[in-house]
């Protein structure tokens, strides 16, 4: 680092760059790029000459305090993050009358600059006349070269360099869809109770160019040709579909998402994705053969209950009542299957007539009912 007439000299460990700071004006520029990779020391003569040594190619340079008739600048690779197409370029520039200052630019879908596969160096635009327009092909990266030519009293500046560009428009990608069953959307569950008569569908969706997508839901039953629509405007990735008007059986879930939101509608793309199989079952399992042979001071009640499309998950009876329910085993010992059937002993029971009722629970929460009457002898 140097000091002279408000103007600090900056060399870099790296990259072997060196910088005036002009303290006063508050503006960085770099003043030149050495071959070696570390500026280790810099000296002025106080006559306007700088000397800098460098490490890495060990060497001495003699920097003038003149303005160097011709230099160029070339920009990083600049990533648009995907294959995009180059519209137009400013370069905001002081060009002093007798100077120039131009730009090329070229392109390439490899990191690295001199890969094979970028385009050459364009024809050279002069900078003066506003947004021009970027001769390199579509690609993902850019580098920019400016020229910047001086006479021996003055050189351009260059301030800002503004690019623009569109990236193609891609399709959303639909990752999953999933169908749950759920009681009434916003409302707490009531304790052991509410039929899973709704089924939450969940999108997981997402956009590589990050626009807002919109869904549309439908569903059809197994084997099915047509879809009906659900929903066609859905903007958050979750919909709650009532099943109450819908007949008992297997359904699929169908989610098409759309980046319309974000894109004109001729390059609007979309994405669909179909659910997993999953049951609609809301009608109640049915209690059949239902009967109660009396004993003493008791009563064998035995029946079978079946659902049409779901598991029975519970079998409970009362006696004389609809708040008391105790738990039945069914004859295999488990509750696991459409069908299953049951004997059991209802004990303690004064004589005289009393009404046996039984529920039984599907997987879906839909409970079913039928009662018998038995009278009991003293
Ligand atoms: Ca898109
Ligand atoms: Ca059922
Ligand atoms: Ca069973």
């Amino acid at each position: 680092m140097t000091f002279d007439e408000g103007v600090v000299m900056l060399g870099t460990g790296h990259g072997g760059q060196i910088f005036a700071v002009d303290v006063d004006k508050g503006r960085i520029s770099m003043v030149v790029k050495l071959d070696p990779k570390d500026v280790t020391a810099m000296v002025g003569d106080g006559k306007g000459k700088l000397y800098v040594g460098t490490a890495d190619q060990a060497a001495v340079y003699a920097l003038g305090a003149g303005l160097a008739k011709k230099g160029t600048l070339v920009s990083k690779a600049l990533d648009a993050g995907q294959i995009a197409a180059w519209g137009t370029v400013d370069v905001r520039a002081d060009v002093p009358a007798g100077c120039s200052a131009s730009i090329a630019t070229r392109s390439g879908n490899a990191a690295k600059p001199d890969d094979k596969t970028w385009s050459s160096w364009s024809r050279e635009t002069p900078v003066a006349e506003g947004w021009a327009r970027v001769a390199a092909p579509a690609g993902r990266f850019l580098q920019y070269r400016l020229t910047l030519s001086g006479n021996s009293k003055a050189t351009p500046a260059v301030d800002q360099v503004q690019l623009v560009y569109q990236v193609k428009n891609l399709p959303p990608v639909v990752k999953a869809v999933m169908v749950t069953p759920s009681g009434p959307p916003g409302r707490e569950p009531e304790k052991g109770s509410s039929e899973l008569k709704f089924r939450m569908v969940r999108i997981q969706a997402e956009d590589p160019n990050g626009d807002p997508l919109r869904y549309a839901v439908y569903f059809r039953r197994l084997g099915n040709e047509r879809w009906i629509e659900l929903t066609k405007k859905l903007t958050k990735p979750e919909y709650a579909w009532d099943t109450t008007g819908v007949a008992d059986g297997v359904y699929e879930v169908r989610v098409v998402a759309a980046d319309a939101p974000a894109n004109p509608p001729a390059s609007a793309l979309e994405a669909a994705r179909i659910s997993r199989p999953g049951v609609v079952d809301n009608a109640p399992p049915t209690v059949t053969g239902l009967a109660a042979k009396p004993g003493k001071g008791n009563a064998t009640l035995s029946g079978t209950v079946t659902d049409a499309v779901s598991r029975v998950v519970q079998i409970e009876y009362s006696v004389d009542t609809n708040d008391e329910w105790i738990a039945v085993l069914p004859k295999d010992g488990m509750c696991d299957s459409q069908k299953e059937s049951f004997s059991l002993t209802v004990p303690d029971l004064e004589p005289g007539t009393h009404r046996l009722a039984v529920r039984a629970i599907d997987e879906y929460k839909n409970a079913g009912y039928d009662s018998v009457e038995v009278t009991v002898e003293k």
